[in-house]
């Protein structure tokens, strides 16, 4: 049995604007723009604003009619980040398995850690603490067997809300939740499950299995299945992997010039494929990682047919991805490489030059052994404007 805590942050971007305005506390604060303006959207509001109706990804003008009397700013996500930083930072105190999920909001596995707390509520109330302390905000806290069901309980009391969820009392909890509260279930399930007169996720269970799979397609019909019995046995994924070798980095600023992440990609990929021939390993797989500012992160990855371990290869697959990637500001970037063997599979086609290191790199690896690493290094790396016109 897991125990997993799910925090929240209560009303995320208004919190941090009434922490550095005062004036505006106890106000309807809504954040996203100014009331006029014709197409903005709300990013979020206070509590107090929320009580006209106002949410998040509502059209602002819309807001302005609900709540004439809001105080309506654009937002600092500077600020906000740096806000969110400080939260992220305090994970790591209470639990070595977090997984970070927005700008806001993250699980910890705290399985067995449960005998360092008097109760998991003294558990619950120890986080919120540290991070009132540390931040001046308030948060809200779930517990419970299973990322899906603390993440319902954070939400349950919120705002600066505590709620542990035990073991039996899960189907009492569950039973009067109406069926889009369940994880993953949006619009499209939502009505084929109202079509058939399920609007309660008690409606569901006397349902089967294959039922639910015949209506919803076999993923979405088990999932359904299993989270209506409070069933989830997603494990919290921190950013790590065992299998791999990988380098990444997170900038003091975020970054969107593309010549600024391609370069670090370039530095990146050398890192990686020094690791990978040092330990006198081949790869197939080559991925990114790219975490927005607003910490939402994306991986991409690609297998090539035959295994390689140069720079080369991992620099321009993972430019390669790197260009399909949508860019925004860019937070971390990350490159790793996984499928590992310890010798080559060359390609059918090309076995000469694809595959393995390259003159050039093995005459750099031993420079490189010799002094450390990142004597000698390739062009690309250099910013462009520093490399020399010849
Ligand atoms: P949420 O945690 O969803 O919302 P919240 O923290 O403002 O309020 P609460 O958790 O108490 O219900 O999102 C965190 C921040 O992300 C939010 O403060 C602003 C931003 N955000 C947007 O910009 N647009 C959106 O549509 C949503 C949902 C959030
Ligand atoms: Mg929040």
């Amino acid at each position: 049995m897991r125990t997993i805590m799910h925090v929240d942050m209560d009303a995320f971007f208004a919190a941090v604007e009434v922490l550095d305005n005062p004036e505006y506390a106890g106000k309807p604060l809504i954040i996203g723009g100014y009331k006029d303006s014709p197409r903005g959207v709300v990013s979020t509001a206070s509590y107090e604003a929320r009580k006209f109706g106002v949410r998040s990804a509502m059209p602002l003008r819309q807001a302005a009619l609900l709540c004439p009397q809001g105080i309506f700013i654009p937002g600092r996500m500077h600020r906000y980040q740096e806000v969110s930083h400080q939260v992220h930072s305090i994970f790591p105190e209470f639990s070595p398995v977090v997984e970070p999920l927005s700008i806001d909001e993250a699980f910890l596995d705290m399985t067995g850690c449960e005998h360092f707390y008097s109760s998991l509520e003294e558990m619950g109330t120890c986080l919120k603490q540290r991070i009132r302390e540390e931040t001046g905000l308030t948060a809200s806290v779930g517990i419970a067997p299973n990322k899906f069901l603390a993440k319902l309980a954070s939400d349950w009391r919120k705002p600066d809300g505590l709620f542990v969820l035990r073991p039996h009392e899960v189907e009492g909890f569950l039973r009067d939740l109406p069926v889009s509260k369940l994880w993953g279930v949006g619009k499209k399930s939502e009505e084929v499950l109202h079509k058939h007169g399920l609007y309660y996720v008690r409606d569901i269970l006397p349902h089967s299995l294959t039922w639910l799979q015949e209506r919803l397609g076999a993923a979405m019909g088990a999932q359904v299945f299993n989270l209506a019995r409070g069933l989830d046995d997603r494990p919290v994924e921190p950013w790590t992997d065992v299998q791999s070798v990988s380098n990444e980095i997170t900038f003091p600023e975020d970054q969107d010039s593309f010549d600024f992440l391609r370069q670090q990609l370039a530095k990146m990929s050398e890192k990686v494929g020094w690791r990978l021939r040092r330990q006198g390993l081949y790869a197939r797989t080559v991925s990114i990682k790219v975490r927005f500012g607003d910490f939402r992160t994306i991986t991409r990855s690609h297998t090539l047919e035959h295994s390689f371990n140069d720079d080369d290869t991992i620099f321009q697959e993972a430019l390669h991805l790197l260009q399909q990637v949508k860019l925004k500001p860019v937070r971390l970037l990350g490159v790793g490489v996984s499928n590992l063997s310890e010798g080559a599979q060359l390609s059918l086609f090309d076995a000469g030059s694809g595959g393995s290191a390259s003159k050039l790199t093995e005459v750099m690896d031993a420079i490189n052994r010799k002094y450390s690493h990142g004597t000698i290094t390739r062009g690309r790396t250099l910013p462009q404007s520093d490399t020399p016109e010849h």
